[in-house]
């Protein structure tokens, strides 16, 4: 539906240009100049919500539509992440856009930046694509040629540093607070199926409530006494914890992050009447489908988990692995088993999957951090502060700072965040006052107790009008 909107605008303001390069020989320098200040002006777009946006600044030279045809590159010129992968012949895991905020292509990357290399299969798709073809589409759609450097870089990574009309805040002043006890709404709440096939089909599993006292799971392998138990017979055990799930795929600046409120039976009084063997190095939580994400026994020593069937006082959703997920304290939500009907004791090597995604021997998004809420471009009141609010986390890391720049990363106001645990997110706001109207981006990045800096700043573009 977007794609043929914008081949309708495409060839609209192509008959349009033919018609006015015409009439422009004829015209007066200073009616071309007021025809073209008309003419090359950026869209300002009402959302069903009433949000107005602008996703590129004005700017004197007209150089972001005339010079850089901004509003005709990047993903998000042609697609919704969120549908368009669903759209795709080859299945994929649902995405979803908790906080509003919206997908972006380093999502796609934290899964095809090794194998399936996604360049590859981008270009085969588009290269092969009519309507691609059709809107002339090239490489300049997807990708900004440094022509200084040579460089073939995203146009979604460099647009802000070649965009004109930004204003930059050097050393940005504002009201910055930080807390770990914000709760993410329910229907903020991020899911994720892969499966144990890698399919990412989301199954269609029935919910009626007497599925979850009946759920049977069994302790098992290395354990003196195995036995199966059905989850009504320890809910008197339970337990309400707050608990951060925090998926490891999560893209920089990404929204698969959320604090919750939990209430689970605690696993430790489960392993202690199984009796757990001292030859067992892996405690594996295995799905029913078989999804599992061994951790070394020596994790339960210093962290509690939990049978998990309710998220903020609410049953689970089918989504979210109703009846029942395996949670844990600091580790990646890969781990978050759902559905698991094994507890198994083994002596095969385990190691979390927290968190370690690397590329060329680095993090990819770790620290991570978000901007939540506002839809890339919004236009705010100009005299009214603005609200900001977002979340950051390192896994298995304390944040001891956040960063805010107002200048393209030139220079980052700093903010400590002292006596963060890894358990819960770090959520922050931050008040600004801009003091004259314009187009800004805010840049987010967050620092770890050793130092580890947000690989990719979380980035927002905003308007004040
Ligand atoms: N059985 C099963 N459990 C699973 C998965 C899955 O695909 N199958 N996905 C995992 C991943 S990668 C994440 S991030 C969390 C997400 O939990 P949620 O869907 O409840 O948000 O579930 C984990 N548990
Ligand atoms: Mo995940």
């Amino acid at each position: 539906m977007k794609m043929r909107k914008l081949l309708t605008t495409l060839l609209a303001s192509v008959l349009v240009l033919t018609a006015s390069f015409a009439a422009a020989e004829e015209m007066t320098p200073a009616e071309k100049n007021a025809a073209a200040m008309e003419k090359f002006q950026p869209k300002v777009v009402t959302l069903d919500n009433g949000v107005q946006v602008q996703k590129v600044p004005n700017d004197p030279f007209l150089w972001n539509i005339k010079g850089l045809d901004a509003e005709h590159r990047g993903c998000a010129a042609c697609h919704d992440i969120t549908e368009m992968i669903q759209k795709m012949d080859i299945t994929h895991p649902e995405l979803h856009n908790p906080y509003n905020v919206d997908e972006t292509i380093d999502f796609c990357f934290m899964c095809h930046y090794a194998a399936l290399n996604i360049g590859d299969s981008m270009h085969t798709i588009h290269m092969n694509s009519k309507a691609f073809n059709q809107m002339g589409g090239s490489c300049d759609s997807c990708h900004y040629i440094n022509t200084k450097s040579g460089e073939i870089e995203l146009w979604d990574h460099v647009k802000y540093d070649v965009m004109m009309g930004i204003t930059p805040v050097a050393d940005v002043q504002g009201k910055f607070t930080c807390d770990q006890d914000y709760i993410t709404p329910n229907e903020e709440v991020f899911w994720y199926w892969e499966n144990n096939d890698h399919r990412g089909i989301t199954p269609d599993n029935p919910t009626d409530p007497e599925i979850l006292d009946n759920w049977e799971i069994s302790i098992e392998g290395l354990v003196d006494h195995p036995f199966t138990f059905k989850m009504s017979d320890y809910m008197d055990l339970s337990e309400k914890r707050v608990i951060k799930m925090h998926c490891v795929t999560n893209g920089p600046g990404g929204a698969y992050a959320a604090n919750l409120e939990v209430t689970g039976i605690p696993i430790k009084p489960l392993l202690e009447k199984a009796g757990v063997q001292a030859e067992a190095t892996a405690f594996n939580v295995y799905s029913e489908d078989g999804w599992v994400y061994p951790l070394p026994v020596d994790y339960l020593k210093d962290n509690d988990t939990f049978l998990v069937y309710e998220i903020n006082g609410q049953p689970l959703k089918n989504v979210e692995g109703y009846p029942v997920q395996f949670w844990g304290e600091n580790i990646g939500s890969v781990h978050y088993c759902k559905r698991p009907t094994r507890i198994a004791l083994e002596d095969t090597p385990a190691q979390p999957k927290n968190y370690v995604l690397k590329r060329d021997g680095k993090y990819i998004n770790k620290p991570n951090c978000g901007i939540w809420h506002y839809t890339e471009g919004t236009v705010f009141p100009f005299g009214e502060p603005i609200q900001f609010e977002g979340y950051a986390d390192a896994y298995d890391e304390p944040i001891v700072a956040l960063e805010i720049s107002m200048d393209n990363g030139k220079t980052w106001s700093h903010y400590d965040t002292p006596n963060m645990d890894t358990i819960r997110l770090v959520h922050w706001t931050y008040e600004f006052m801009p003091e004259k109207p314009g187009s800004y981006v805010m840049q987010v990045r967050a620092i770890t107790e050793t130092g580890l800096v947000s690989p990719m700043a979380a980035k927002l573009l905003f308007n004040v009008k």
